[in-house]
């Protein structure tokens, strides 16, 4: 018989780092709570919840690595906006984020979820913040909360 492991969307006891950027802060504070929201529709109270604010999307590895290593959190949500129209070096700036977020998982063994917007335009941005295309802050914390399941039975498997 096969085994099959799929996680509960039910938060326990886990507590959960948001990260977000103040660079685009109106898209920001938008994702953040929308990440919110969904940490507390599936079962999060206040006190399992932090959030810290960093600079610009470039800032969000280097505190999701602080918050990863503290030892005090399930999964960190990092949450920001990167436009293109706004900056010659987009490019850096959203790769290094994405690039750096992925290494904090990695080295830590925390799950990051990556909730940081790379669009063409403002107008593309607001769209995955809340309006015609969702909230991708909400789909983070929903990713963070199934990866804290996965990884809970993984490492309590017999
Ligand atoms: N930071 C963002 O989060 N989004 C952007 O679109 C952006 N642009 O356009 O430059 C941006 N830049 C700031 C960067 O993240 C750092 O905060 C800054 O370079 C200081 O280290």
């Amino acid at each position: 018989m096969s085994e099959r492991i799929s996680a509960s969307l039910v938060v326990q006891s886990q507590r959960f780092a948001l990260v977000v950027s103040r660079f685009n802060e109106f898209i920001g504070s938008r994702l953040l709570a929308g990440a919110v929201d969904t940490l507390k529709r599936h079962g999060a109270r206040d006190d399992q919840i932090t959030e810290v604010c960093v600079p610009g999307a470039w800032e969000l590895p280097l505190a999701a690595k602080a918050l990863a290593e503290s030892g005090k959190y399930a999964a960190v949500i990092a949450l920001g906006c990167v436009i293109r129209g706004q900056t010659p070096h987009f490019e850096y700036v959203a790769a290094e984020a994405a690039k750096g977020l992925a290494q904090v998982a990695m080295q830590t063994g925390v799950p990051v979820a990556f909730g940081v917007l790379t669009t063409d335009t403002l107008e593309q941005a607001i769209e995955r913040a809340g309006s015609k295309s969702g909230n991708k802050g909400a789909d983070a914390a929903l990713s963070a909360i199934e990866m804290t399941g996965v990884l809970s039975a993984i490492r309590t498997m017999k």
